[in-house]
This record gives structure tokens, C-alpha cells and sequence, in this order.
């Protein structure tokens, strides 16, 4: 799985170019016995099986003896959920090493001495730690000084604030009949500043008001959200003044997409 991974993307450039190092131990490998063996039957019965200690505590070991400064980080369910800023604090660490389980689980002793944390990516189960260890390599790679190549997309991007980003617009200025905003042709850049920071206020509390909900906002998001408050405030008496079914609400044809949902006055 991690032959494709390394060479590709902006990992493969990363290692290509040696702003990383990284390599894969097969825990199969450190199997001594003739078949290999990495599971067994789990003590106390039921289905499914469970990882041997063995060869996990040997991989590990040999892990760690490549990566001395590194911590052991076992990808599971059961981990802390992994975000942004858990992205940020790997990205300033040595190394790490990540230990991807498979089967129902892995034998409980090798948490004592061998594994320092453990991260989950989503209460969802996958069949292997594998894909949730790349996400983790991935987003921790991009953060990398160099890695994305001078600009500083990387801070730029959703989470890299408290906002999801902005809404983005490339060339034909009319696909299939849907026009860029006029605002981003007009090459007014305090203009365009203030319409992307308010497609990024206004999307994140359509989208995911609960990374609005739990921090302190700036001035500048009050403000804003204070005037779409009126906006809408004012649409609002305007419709119960002349009543709810007006024609003209059905006549508008196109949603404007670039907040997350209709931005009030913009038909
Ligand atoms: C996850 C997860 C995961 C759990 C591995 C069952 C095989 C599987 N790992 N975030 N055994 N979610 N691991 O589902 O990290």
C-alpha cells in the first residue's frame, strides 16, 4: 500500500527532495516462524482475531532503533481525533512512528511499554491503520517548511485560521451560464480581501457553526456577522409587512453558491 504512496504527490516530492525521510516495516517481516504469523485467537474466545504481541513489539523496536527520537503513535478508534492542530504539533516533531493495527485489534500488553499515543481519524472503522496513517502523513508533510514550495498556501488554507476558506473562481468569467463574481475581475484588492473574508464568515456559520460556537471571534467577524443579522432581519419585516408568498421570492432562479447557501440581497 505505501509503494505507490511515497513516490506520489507532495509526499514523494517531500522525500525526493529530502524534506522528509520515511520507510515502511512490514510487521509480517518480523514474524519468526515459518507461516509468518501476526494474529491469533483472542483469549476468552469470540470472533475475530487479535495481533500478536510479538512481532508488533519487534517491528516497533526496530522502529524505534531507526527513529530514536521518535514517539510510537498507534493509529486506532480509540485514539484522540485527529485535526489541524494535532497536524501542526507532529509537523514540529523529530518523527514519529505509526504503528497501523489490523484484524479486531492488538494484543493489550504491547500499550505498556511500546506505544506513547494513540490517534484516531474518524469514528468509523477501516479494516487496517493503513489509509488513516497516510492522512496523518499527508497533513503533517504539507506543513513541512519547503515542502509546498515557497507560497504559503499551506496557511492560507481552511483550519490554517478558525475559518473555512473563501470561495474560489478560475477562468471562462461564464460556465454554463453562472458568472465570477464581478468583485473578483475588478482587480480592487482590498475589495476582493474583504468579499473573501466575508464568503469565509459567512460559510463557516452556514457550514460548520460549531468552529464559530466554541472560540473567542474577532472584531471584524462580529461586525459581520452583526450586519448579515440586520440583513436578514430586514428581509424578514419586509415579508411579514406584505406577507410570506410573494412572487418575486420564486422568481429568482440561481442560488448564489459562494457562501455556503444565499447570500440575502445578492439576486
Ligand atoms: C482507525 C481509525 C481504524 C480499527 C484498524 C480496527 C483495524 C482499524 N485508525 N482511525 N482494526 N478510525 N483502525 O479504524 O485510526
Amino acid at each position: 500500500m505505501f509503494h505507490e504512496f511515497w513516490n506520489y504527490g507532495i509526499v514523494g516530492r517531500a522525500i525526493a527532495q529530502k524534506h522528509i525521510s520515511a520507510s515502511t516495516l512490514n510487521i509480517r517481516d518480523c514474524a519468526l516462524d515459518k507461516h509468518r504469523v501476526t494474529d491469533d485467537r483472542p483469549y476468552g474466545g469470540g470472533c475475530g482475531m487479535v495481533m500478536k504481541p510479538e512481532p508488533l513489539a519487534r517491528a516497533i523496536r526496530e522502529a524505534k532503533q531507526q527513529a530514536p527520537s521518535s514517539a510510537t503513535i498507534l493509529l486506532t478508534p480509540q485514539g484522540r481525533p485527529f485535526n489541524q492542530e494535532t497536524a501542526r504539533s507532529f509537523a514540529r516533531e523529530d518523527g514519529f512512528i505509526l504503528v497501523c493495527g489490523r484484524y479486531e485489534g492488538i494484543d493489550e500488553r504491547i500499550f505498556y511499554d511500546l506505544v506513547d499515543h494513540e490517534v484516531s481519524i474518524g469514528d468509523y472503522i477501516l479494516t487496517g491503520g493503513e489509509l488513516a496513517a497516510m492522512i496523518v502523513i499527508e497533513a503533517v508533510t504539507r506543513l513541512i517548511p519547503g515542502v509546498l514550495g515557497g507560497e504559503d498556501s499551506a496557511e492560507l488554507d481552511s483550519f490554517s485560521g478558525d475559518l473555512l476558506e473563501h470561495a474560489h473562481f478560475t477562468r471562462p468569467p461564464d460556465f454554463e451560464g453562472q458568472q465570477v463574481p464581478k468583485v473578483l475581475l475588478s482587480g480592487n484588492h482590498r475589495e476582493i480581501e474583504k468579499w473573501r473574508f466575508e464568503t469565509s464568515v459567512v460559510r463557516t456559520f452556514l457550514k460548520r457553526p460549531d468552529l464559530m460556537e466554541n472560540r473567542a471571534l474577532t472584531r471584524q467577524e462580529v461586525e459581520l456577522l452583526k450586519e448579515w443579522c440586520s440583513r436578514i432581519e430586514r428581509i424578514v419585516q419586509a415579508q411579514s409587512a406584505c406577507g410570506t408568498d410573494s412572487p418575486s421570492g420564486r422568481q429568482q432562479k440561481r442560488r448564489d453558491h459562494c457562501f455556503g447557501g444565499d447570500k440575502p440581497g445578492s439576486a
